[in-house]
């Protein structure tokens, strides 16, 4: 019967949440992070960059960028360069501070690592948030794979 199907639908739409993002200004951006490791493979116990570039394909201006990089297992952190651009949080994560980031720019963020003392695969995730709606979310996270040996 119609009103039963309806009846149901009804039901099924009602569970759903709908999320708008109202924004006068309209900024949209698409922002993007690729990742590149230094050294691959790396000794074990030696020190790796990871280099993050970071962009934003628009179409308006980005600000409050953040890198957020979840460090493989005994990976630790040691410096990142802009210095101080990147602290970290404990449990092995990484958060470094972008800031702004206009139309067709990019900005380039790297950190020295210490790879474990046992030999394995690292993988290594980053993800860019911003404070604008990011039109193509598929390209905000790279992950770079490293593989450590005697
Ligand atoms: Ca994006
Ligand atoms: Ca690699």
């Amino acid at each position: 019967m119609v009103g039963a199907a309806n009846s149901g639908e009804s039901a099924t739409d009602a569970g759903e949440v709908y999320v708008f993002n109202l924004q006068t200004t309209s900024e949209l951006t698409d922002l993007s992070v690729l990742q590149a490791d230094s050294v691959d493979p790396v000794e074990l116990g030696t020190n790796l960059t990871y280099t993050f570039t970071v962009a934003n394909a628009g179409p308006g201006s980005a600000s409050g960028v953040t890198l957020t990089d979840t460090l493989p297992p005994g990976v630790a952190f040691l410096s990142s360069s802009p210095a101080g651009a990147c602290s970290d949080l404990g449990g092995g994560t990484i958060e470094c501070t972008v800031g702004s980031l206009g139309v067709d720019s990019q900005t380039v963020v790297s950190i020295v690592v210490t790879v474990p003392g046992t030999a394995g695969t690292l993988s290594n995730p980053v993800t860019v948030s911003g404070g604008e709606p990011d039109l193509n979310t598929s390209n905000n996270t790279a992950t770079e794979d490293t593989e450590v040996v005697l």
